[in-house]
């Protein structure tokens, strides 16, 4: 959707330049590259675009006052510049010529299309923050060309390119995207600011000129479920850390957010109709810290800030198990009526909300209805996972039941490889994790699967003698095995019934920014690519020399990573 904003519409080509240097103005005014207030539309010849002024919305991708105070640094000297060879993942075509696009204050952002508005203006956002430059953005309608000149950052659309496809074509003077839509128009930006030396990562403005290099790029990817898991049940982890985990996931093109909201630990997400899950349920943590939780404010909030960079939140209530901290928090989930103890340790498979119960079922409505409220995307997660103290008719009973409350809520269902196992009709997404027979039984019955095998894509398992920190029951996890498989050879299933793929974070060990940025550098690209490219794509020795140089991009963004050794990081 095209942001809600002020515009001022023109149809001459005289007011067409007057609406460029409006759009001048206001960036440097506002820093927000708003055009003053419109609503005025002068009627000129019929035969010439329309050409209007797009205020990129404040507290989204353009939030953070681009350009803001102080005039931009005078961005002297040789640019700096970066190369399509080092893109992670590697696009399916690229072709390099020699030269460079420089940005500078003349680059203008034209879109034909208002569904590339959100790329136009997270491009404009992240220039913005790197170089300090408050870069126009305008829509232009109708018919010709509209505005001329050099320096144009194009949008453009055809439904030529499959989903999520796009096709960038860098020249010394123009920059041109074309999309099938927003998905691909957002995945064309990353690859240019990939292109783009490790600086385009600094937070404050940078002193010398940016630049992209000159070439062009054909790109699709392989799946359409390219996702990480963060748990912020065992650890809480609010807004500012998930926006943290969201760039990082854009960067690399991964387009799901999988947000565990409740465990034994703690319930993370405000629900009107139970105030207690979150002023009781949500003060625990794994060690004793103080939890917290997300106000529905701030999961929209995320979920905003996720769907502006192409990613889906899908958010997760792990049921019937792993809900101590809800029957601490509710009495009445329990079949004796008594809250049990709150839980900080790390055993899981305990705890069962009351199956039968009236009130039980009545918890699991509300709950997800809420949620489905405040999410914008298909899925809700149901977990269904490691519950050992459900009695097994209970748990089948309860699933059953639950998925189609989902269903009535609009929603697809999304649930642990152990919800593969209830017999089952409808729609559903199976998580494998564990248990290669029981997915490929799923999928057999119908469901779809996405493919998280803990032995390769545990983010929490440690990585080896190395970096020793974290889980180990699924062995330990480098680079390289993260990298090195073929989802479509793990399972004995058509490969249409493969969604894709996803990383889970689980946070039992895990409590600040800083190891969370350790577990997913650089593993998160790894994943990124064994989700993006075509097999025959991708290859080990040649990820390898091209990750070694993304060091230089996680520290300019200020963000830790683990050395592994595997990666020649001083080449
Ligand atoms: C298993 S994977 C779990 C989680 C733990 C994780 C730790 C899954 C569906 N359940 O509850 O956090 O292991 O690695």
């Amino acid at each position: 959707m095209a942001p809600e904003g002020r515009r001022r519409a023109v149809r001459t080509p005289v007011l067409v330049v007057v609406a460029l240097l409006l759009v001048a103005a206001c960036s440097s005014s506002d820093g927000n590259g708003a055009a003053g207030p419109g609503g005025s539309e002068v009627i000129g010849d019929p035969a010439e675009p329309v050409v209007e002024a797009v205020a990129c919305e404040p507290g989204g991708v353009a939030e953070g006052g681009v350009g803001e105070g102080s005039p931009p640094p005078a961005a002297e000297g040789a640019p700096l510049t970066g190369s399509f060879d080092a893109v992670i993942p590697s696009p399916v075509r690229v072709a390099v010529r020699d030269g460079w696009f420089v940005v500078d204050e003349r680059v203008l952002i034209v879109v034909d299309d208002p569904a590339s508005t959100p790329a136009a203006c997270l491009l404009r956002h992240e220039l913005g923050r790197a170089t300090g430059l408050g870069i126009g953005v305008v829509r232009r309608s109708g018919p010709g060309d509209g505005p001329t000149g050099p320096r144009q950052i194009r949008f453009t659309t055809s439904s030529e390119l499959g989903p999520e496809g796009y096709r960038l074509t860098v020249e010394p003077d123009a920059i041109t995207v074309t999309a099938s839509g927003a998905e691909g128009s957002g995945w064309a930006v990353q690859t240019l600011l990939q292109a783009s030396a490790p600086e385009v990562e600094s937070p404050t403005a940078v002193d010398r000129p940016l630049a992209f290099p000159v070439g062009e790029v054909e790109d699709a990817p392989r799946f359409g479920w390219r996702g990480v898991m963060i748990d912020v049940a065992r650890h809480f982890f609010g807004p500012d850390e998930l926006e943290g985990v969201i760039d990082l996931m854009a960067r690399y093109k991964l387009n799901r957010l999988h947000l565990h909201l409740s465990d034994d630990q703690g319930w993370r997400i405000a629900i009107d109709a139970y105030p207690a899950l979150t002023g009781v349920g949500a003060a625990t943590e794994v060690g004793g810290g103080t939890g917290g939780y997300l106000t529905k404010d701030d999961y929209r909030r995320v979920v905003d800030y996720a769907r502006r960079r192409g990613i889906t939140v899908v958010p997760e209530i792990d049921l019937p198990g792993h809900t101590n901290a809800a029957l601490v928090a509710v009495p009445e989930l329990n079949c004796d009526g008594v809250a049990p103890e709150p839980y900080t340790g790390t055993r899981v498979g305990f705890s069962s909300l009351c199956i039968g119960k009236p009130e039980v079922a009545e918890f699991v409505r509300t709950v997800l209805t809420e949620l489905a409220e405040m999410t914008p995307g298909p899925y809700l997660h149901i977990g269904g996972d490691e519950s050992h103290a459900t009695d097994a008719d209970d748990y089948d009973a309860f699933i059953t039941e639950t998925m189609a409350v989902v269903r009535e809520l609009g929603k697809t269902p999304v649930g642990w490889e152990e919800v593969g196992a209830v017999p089952a009709t409808g729609d559903r997404v199976i998580q494998h994790w564990r248990d290669l027979e029981a997915a490929e039984a799923a999928a057999t019955a119908g469901a779809s699967l996405v493919l998280s095998p803990s032995s390769r894509l545990y983010f929490d398992m440690a990585y080896g003698p190395f970096a020793p920190a974290g889980n180990d029951w699924a062995g330990t996890t480098d680079t390289f095995e993260v990298y090195d498989w073929d989802p479509a050879a793990l399972v004995d299933v058509p490969p249409e019934r493969v969604l894709g793929v996803e990383g889970p974070l689980w946070t039992e060990l895990i409590e600040t920014t800083e190891e969370i940025d350790q577990r997913l550098l650089p593993r998160l690209p790894a994943l990124a690519e064994v989700a993006w490219t075509p097999q025959g794509g991708r290859d080990w020795e040649d990820f390898r020399a091209r990750l070694a140089l993304h060091d230089e991009r996680w520290t300019a963004a200020g963000r830790s990573f683990t050395a592994d050794p595997a990666i020649d990081w001083d080449r």
